[in-house]
């Protein structure tokens, strides 16, 4: 594999890939995701740029997909996802990574389906225990400065958010840190209970479905997407592949979530923020306590 090589620094996220779906295959069964076969050959309009779609599902896992991108001697990149079934409230493992030959932009946490800041009970059920590990990693990889404040809704309070220089010592963090949260996220998984309550399983499908709305809207990458493949195939791609789920998990539309992007004529507003960036500095503490602005983002 020439990845790592083609930009001088760094890991061919494949790697990451790899590693994942081994880890997964020693606790679960997977198998192939209706989507994957429709995704599985996405081709550039220009052929330096090589895509790579892989999805799947298991047992209490409704999906798991991974994309990797790269253009040679321009960028990389790494989204990958693991989403449960509903009758699960499992966080939502979320490992995002846009390398340039100079930084890495990087998002990796288990996303949560319940605001940890409003909902203190998920919040101690899922992270209390892993703060000691998150600290670490907080501090090899720190917060990537302002943000675009809508997101920290989606944020847990063991999220990395990073902007680093692309070195080999960076990536070599990274990984660890991309390995050592997924193992969490398996774990998590391993010991998670089905719920019977049909009230919460319809109230977890609906987290999850308001979390696929917001990411297949306003997702960082999507114009980046649409200059790669062009309007259409991206759309199809964020739909079906990367936030499949977002047409079929509920009813409401992107401003039954987020009323406040709506423009006069009823149409969504174009803009990724309405509130602007905002949390310079990591807004939780190392026992994970919301130490930020709490009405920044809301
Ligand atoms: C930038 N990607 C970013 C930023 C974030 C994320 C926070 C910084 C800009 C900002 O503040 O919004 C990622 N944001 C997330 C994630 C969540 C979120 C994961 O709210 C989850 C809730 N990134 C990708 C893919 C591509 C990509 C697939 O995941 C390209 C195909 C590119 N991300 C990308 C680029 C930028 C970026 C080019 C910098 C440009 C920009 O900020 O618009």
């Amino acid at each position: 594999m020439s990845g790592g090589g083609s930009l001088g620094v760094g890991l061919p996220y494949q790697k990451f890939v790899s590693f994942a779906l081994e880890e997964t295959c020693l606790r679960t069964t997977l198998t192939p995701h209706p989507s994957q076969e429709k995704f599985k050959f996405i081709k550039s309009s220009d052929d330096n740029t090589v895509f790579n779609a892989l999805s799947f599902s298991a047992p209490k896992i409704r999906l798991l997909r991974s994309l990797t991108i790269e253009k040679k001697n321009a960028f990389k990149v790494l989204d990958f996802a693991a989403f449960s079934e509903p009758e699960y409230d499992l966080p939502i493992f979320c490992a995002n990574v846009f390398t340039t030959p100079a930084q890495s932009i990087v998002v990796l946490d288990l996303n949560p389906l319940y605001d940890t800041t409003i909902h203190k009970e998920y919040k101690d059920k899922y992270y209390k225990k892993i703060m000691p590990l998150a600290q670490k990693y907080s501090e090899l990889l720190p917060w990537g400065g302002k943000i675009t404040s809508e997101s920290l809704r989606f944020f847990s309070p063991i999220v990395i958010w990073t902007i680093f220089e692309s070195t080999e010592r960076n990536h070599h963090v990274l990984h660890l840190a991309f390995m050592d949260y997924y193992k969490i996220w398996l774990e998590l998984m391993d010991q998670a209970i089905k719920e019977n309550n049909k009230v919460t399983i319809a109230r977890n499908r609906e987290q999850q479905h308001k979390y696929l709305t917001w990411r297949a809207e306003k997702d960082p990458g999507y114009p980046l997407l649409k200059k790669l493949i062009g309007e259409s195939r991206a759309e199809d791609l964020v739909m079906e592949f990367l936030f499949e789920g977002v047409n079929t998990l509920g009813t409401k539309s992107f401003l039954d979530y987020f009323p406040e992007y709506a423009r006069d004529d009823g149409s969504v507003n174009k803009k990724r923020s309405m509130i602007g960036k905002s949390f310079e500095t990591r807004p939780w503490d190392a026992n994970g306590k919301f130490i930020g602005d709490a009405e920044a983002f809301r």
